[in-house]
Parts: C-alpha cells; structure tokens; sequence
C-alpha cells in the first residue's frame, strides 16, 4: 500500500514536471492578446489587434482579462446551480419531520457541499467575473498587471472543484471507501481530524487550491489598481467598485494565507499523526480561532464588492451621484480593518473569557457603524432622485432592504446574550443568508443586468428580468424570514430531521416554517431559472446595442470609463462595417475630449 502510493506520489511529480516543461517550451502562446505592464494605456501596440484562435483552443489559452471575466463568469454560474440542487434536495428533506427522503449520511454531506461551493466556488469566482472583466475598463488599462498569472488563478478553480467535489463521484465507484465530506463548511474539529473519510482530504486540498486562486488573483487587482491605471483616473476620482476590490483584495490577501495554513495543519493532524487540535494535546478552539480569523473577514470579501456593485450602479438609476461618495469609501476601508478584530463573535458560546467575549461584542457593535452609514448614503442617494425600476435598480433596491434585515439580525447576534439564546440555531442561518443571498446575490443581478451590454453586444429580456427579480425578492424573504422565526422558536441548525416536545413548542408550527421555507427555495429556484434562460437566450439572440449610451447615462452626467469603451467599440464597429477610415477602425484609442 505505501509503495503504491509512492510510486503514484512520483508519478504525479514526473506529470507535473512534463506539463510545466511543456508550457515553457510553448513559445509566445499568449502573442494574440494585449501586451501586459509597461504602464501604458493606449492600444496600438501591434500584438493587441491580432486575432484571437477560434473555439476552444481560445478559450484555453486566453489571457484577456474580459474573456477570463467571462470564464469566471460561466464557473460561478456552474457552481450556483450544483450548490442550489444540493439546497433544494435537502429542503425537500426538511419539509416533514422525519427522515424519508435522503440517507442522513447524505443530507450531511449536501449541507457541507452547498457550503462550500456557495461561498468558495460561486460566490469568489462571481465577483471575479466582474472585477476581472470590468476594472481595467474602469481605470482604463490596457489588461491586468499580469495577464498570465490571471489566466493560471483561474485555471486553478475547476481542478478545486473537482477535490471538493469528489466525494460525491467517488462514493459509488470505490463502493463507499470515498464519501462527500460531511464536516459542514466550518470544518470544526475534532469532528473533522477524525472522520475517517479521504473525501475530507480532497475537499481540503480542493479548498487549499481555491485559496491560491483567490490570493493569486487579489495580488493582480492590487497591482492593477495602483499601477495601471489612465492618467486621468487618480486616488480621487477612482470609482466605487474599483475601492471595493481594492479593499476585498487587502482582506483576501490577509485572510486566505491563514485559512491555507490552517488547512496544511488539519491535513497534517488527518493523516501524519500531528496534534494541533486533538483532544488530547491540542485544541480545538484553536482551530475555531484560526477559522474565523479567516472566516469573519471572508464574509467581508464577499459583501463589500456587490456593496461597491451597487453604490456604482444605484445613481445612474436614480439621476443623481452617490451621495457622501467619500463616507462610502471610507466606511469601506474602516470596515475592511475592523472585520479582522471581530472573528471571537463566532465562538462565544465555547465558554471563552467572559472579558474577552465582551471586547469582541463591543467591536462587532461597533462594525454595524460603517455599515450603517452605507445604508444611509444609499437611501439618501434614492431620495427625491428620478428614479427608473429598470431590473438592476430593482435588485439595488431589494439588496437594501435585505440588507437592513440581514445587518440588523447581525447586530443582535453580536450581542452576547442574545447570541447564547440564538447560536447554532436557524435564526443565525437566516440572518447569513439574508446576507448571501439577498445581497451578494442581489447586488451580483444586478450587475449582471447593467452591464450585460458590454459584454454581450446585446440587450437582455426585461420582462424577464423582472420577474426574475420578483421571485427571487419574494422567495428569499418566504425562506429566510421563515428561518428566524424557526431559529425564535429553538429549531437547531444543520439536522436532517426534528422532533419537538409540544409543551415547549408546537410541532406543527416548526413543519409549516419548514414547509413555507422550502416553498419559498422553489420559487427562487424558478426565479433563477428564468434568469439562466434570459441570460442564455439573450446573449445569443438578443437585440444588438447600437447606442453607445443604452441606459441614458450621459443625462445625468454618469457615463462611466467603461461604457466610454463600449461607446468606441460600438462606434468602431460601425465605421467598420461602413468601410469607413482606417484610422478610427484600428486607433481604439481613448477619446480626446474625455
Ligand atoms: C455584512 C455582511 C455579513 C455577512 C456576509 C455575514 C455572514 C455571516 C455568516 C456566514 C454567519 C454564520 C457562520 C456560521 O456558519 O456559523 C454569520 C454569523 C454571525 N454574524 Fe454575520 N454577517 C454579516 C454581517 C454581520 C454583522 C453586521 C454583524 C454584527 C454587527 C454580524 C454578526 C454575526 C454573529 C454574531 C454571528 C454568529 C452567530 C452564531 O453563530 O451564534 N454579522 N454571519
Ligand atoms: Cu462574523
């Protein structure tokens, strides 16, 4: 057995060797697409207007920041889908006390699945479709600072899905010997040193790789913002999302290296008899204060790109700028550095220094601050604005309102005594995923609907799209407001299944809240999959955008850098197709007057 695996352990190295000799021997395979560093923002450099290889030979190989965007794009989309069956089995599960419609074993493993994919392999990679595709329009770069390393953090992901993954493919081939990880995506140990199960350690290794990608990448958009941006754009005049991923980025780049090291720690304790958070020897707590130092702040990284999403796109449908555009940033940065001193309010019920547990209460309080302010300059922005109920001021709209819902919920769950009643139970799966989904979610729709133009050429369904929104608004608030109360009336998270002595609470009430929530999932599930379709039918054969300006923007004064490049490419296009001057066709240039 152990020769075995070495023999295999040196036959994956002579692999990986090979395939690293190979891509150095493969001269100039990114020569089609734009040169990278140098500074420089105009694009005539001659590499950049060779055509790009047709079909998936392009797709492989490319190292455009908008086709990576794009690739990053169809991942997350991939990810949500896998994430949202596995939801959608377990509520079915759920909506009868007993156990009759999946193995527990499998309910435990969904549960760790959905997780993991939601938050690492949809919602990472979808933020990074857009802050790949968009930022260097947004700065007006050339590409990122360093295309090919972009291109290889990608490359990284579907391989870490497949770790992650793999439990569920492997389970019936190896007859059982390899099972989904059932660890919950907190992987508290010892439960998770001790599951005698090799899927863990594929998950685990499939998380490491995740977090190299997402570190690799947030090292690119830190040097893509500080050095590759237009000379007109400076510190003061950089725009809004452009912030977010800059501090998103920080945060990535401060808490991923730990959650890598934690994983190589866990990993060590699984299979080469270390104890660092064995009973005996360790601590588990320590792998809980490792985890959360990672995992607060990871909450962060989702939320304040679709927050920068939505202060970037909430006035360009409101008429008016974003009000205390400064306090935005601001609030942006104070809550990129406090959310690493708040990671405690995850663990105050595991019987931590009551002197303690208060510091990290008064902190978490204090996080709700910036948030606050935020929300204000939102409402403010809105106020005695025009306001235009296209579908991303739609979903602008319904990301504040959840937000309130979902900040407010955070904001008594920091506050130890309410958090000693409420830990562990649906009241705290409500309040995150009011969070997750009537946010991120939120704000990544609708980003999706505002830029569709660029980077599909073409105008999406809004009918469509509007009912879309109204499913998913409505569904998100049937399923998790219904999970607060569930949380109120004492029903414990992560069970397959549950029984109530009556006399402290009525069965029946827990089963209708259980029944309303999978309801509730089966309509965002039908919301999103008018979404798919709009998305997917649109694309191919939506309307073609001719008009450089599709959302009215330069009546307000908001035409952005990036629909500036939409306006040339639109404009090139048709000087084109005029057989119009060569200078214009091919110049691409930035427009002088800008
Ligand atoms: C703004 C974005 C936020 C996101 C994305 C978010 C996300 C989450 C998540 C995922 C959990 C569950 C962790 C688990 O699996 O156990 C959680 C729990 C918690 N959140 Fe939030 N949250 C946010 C805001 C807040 C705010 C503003 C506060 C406090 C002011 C807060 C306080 C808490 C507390 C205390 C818990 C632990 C509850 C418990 O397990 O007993 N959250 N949050
Ligand atoms: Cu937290």
């Amino acid at each position: 057995m152990a020769t075995g695996q070495l023999a295999l352990t040196v036959l994956m190295g002579v692999f990986l060797i090979a395939v690293a000799a190979w891509l150095s021997r493969v001269e100039d395979w990114r020569s089609y697409a734009p040169l990278s560093g140098g500074g420089g923002y105009r694009r005539d450099t001659g590499t950049a207007h060779e055509e790009k290889p047709a079909g998936l030979i392009r797709w492989l190989t490319t190292v455009d920041h908008k086709d990576i965007g794009i690739l990053y794009g169809l991942y997350g989309t991939i990810a949500f889908i896998w994430g949202g069956l596995a939801v959608l089995l377990m509520r079915v599960e759920l909506a009868s006390p007993a156990q009759d419609v999946i193995e527990l074993s499998m309910y435990n493993g969904l549960l760790t699945s959905h997780g993991i994919t939601m938050l690492f392999l949809f919602a990472t990679p979808i933020i990074a479709a857009f802050s790949n595709y968009f930022i260097p329009l947004l700065i007006g770069a050339d590409d990122m600072a360093f295309p090919r390393i972009n291109a290889i953090a990608f490359w990284l992901l579907p391989p870490a899905a497949l770790l992650i993954w793999a439990g569920f493919f492997l389970d019936p081939l190896t007859g059982g010997q390899i099972q989904a990880a059932q660890t919950s995506w907190t992987m508290y140990t010892p439960l998770s040193a001790e599951q005698a199960n090799p899927g863990v350690d594929l998950m685990l290794l499939g998380l490491h790789l995740s977090g190299v990608s997402a570190t690799m990448g947030a090292i690119n958009f830190i040097v893509t913002i500080f050095t590759e941006r237009n000379d007109k754009v400076n510190w003061a005049n950089l725009d809004i999302f452009s912030w977010t991923i800059l501090t998103q980025s920080g945060l990535i780049l401060f808490a991923f290296p730990l959650l890598g090291s934690a994983l190589i720690m866990l990993l060590l304790d699984r299979n080469f008899a270390t104890t660092f958070f064995t009973v005996g020897g360790g601590s588990p707590i320590l792998w809980q204060h490792l985890f959360w130092f990672f995992g607060h702040p990871e909450v962060y990284i989702l939320v304040l790109p679709p927050m920068g999403m939505v202060s970037y796109i909430l006035p360009k449908f409101a008429g008016r700028k974003l009000f205390g555009f400064k306090f935005v940033v601001y609030s942006t940065l104070a809550i990129g550095v406090l959310s690493f001193g708040v990671w405690a309010h995850h663990m105050f019920s595991t019987g931590i220094d009551p002197r303690l547990r208060a510091s990290f209460m008064a902190v978490s309080l204090a996080i709700a601050i910036p948030s606050a302010v935020k929300t204000f300059n939102w409402i403010t922005t809105l106020w005695n604005g025009k306001l235009r109920m296209t579908a991303p001021m739609l979903f602008c709209i319904g990301f504040i309102s959840n937000f309130i819902i979902g900040g407010v919920t955070g904001v008594f769950l920091a506050a130890v005594p309410v958090d000693l009643v409420l830990h562990d139970t649906y009241y705290v799966v409500g309040h995150f995923h009011y969070i997750v989904m009537g946010v991120i979610a939120f704000g990544v729709f609708a980003a999706v609907y505002y830029w569709f133009p660029i980077y599909t050429g073409r105008m999406y369904q809004r009918t469509l799209a509007k009912w879309h929104f109204w499913l998913v608004m409505v569904g998100t608030n049937l399923t998790f407001f219904g999970m607060l109360i569930l949380g109120y009336l004492g029903m414990p998270r992560r069970y397959a299944t549950y029984d109530f002595n009556p006399a402290i609470t009525p069965m029946q009430a827990i089963t209708a809240l259980h029944q309303l929530a999978t309801v509730g999932a089966f309509i965002i599930a039908i919301g999103m999959a008018i979404f798919v379709w709009n998305i997917v039918m649109s694309w191919m054969e939506g309307p073609v955008i001719e008009d450089g300006d599709p959302w009215s923007l330069k009546d307000t004064n908001q035409h952005g850098h990036e629909w500036h490049w939409h306006e040339n490419r639109v404009n090139r296009s048709i000087v084109a197709a005029d057989g119009g001057e060569e200078e214009v066709a091919t110049d691409g240039g930035e427009v002088a007057d800008e």
